[in-house]
């Protein structure tokens, strides 16, 4: 759990070289290359543009570690959802 949430962190630290935000470019190089497998269409850019516009609260062109959490929330919530009822093991 505690790694879990260490890699989040970092995961979003590293696509942003420390900054506080991430710009179109890095969310679409962290989509592609760390949640390709979760998601549908993340090797259409335009997807995960919009994608990017759905997380973007206060419409700053740029994903904030509070808007990248949504995504991460979200996708936790399709896991959950879609594993819920059945013996499957979270890894
Ligand atoms: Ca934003």
């Amino acid at each position: 759990m505690e790694s879990a949430i260490k890699t989040v962190v970092t995961t979003f630290l590293g696509a942003t070289n420390g900054k506080d935000n991430l710009n179109g470019s890095g969310f679409q190089k962290l989509v592609k290359k760390q949640l390709g497998g979760m998601m549908e269409d993340t090797n259409r850019s335009s997807a995960i543009k919009e994608m990017q516009q759905g997380l973007d609260e206060n419409n700053d062109g740029k994903v904030s570690f509070q808007e990248y959490l949504t995504l991460i929330g979200y996708l936790a919530t399709s896991l959950s959802d879609s594993k819920s009822g059945t013996n499957a093991n979270a890894s």
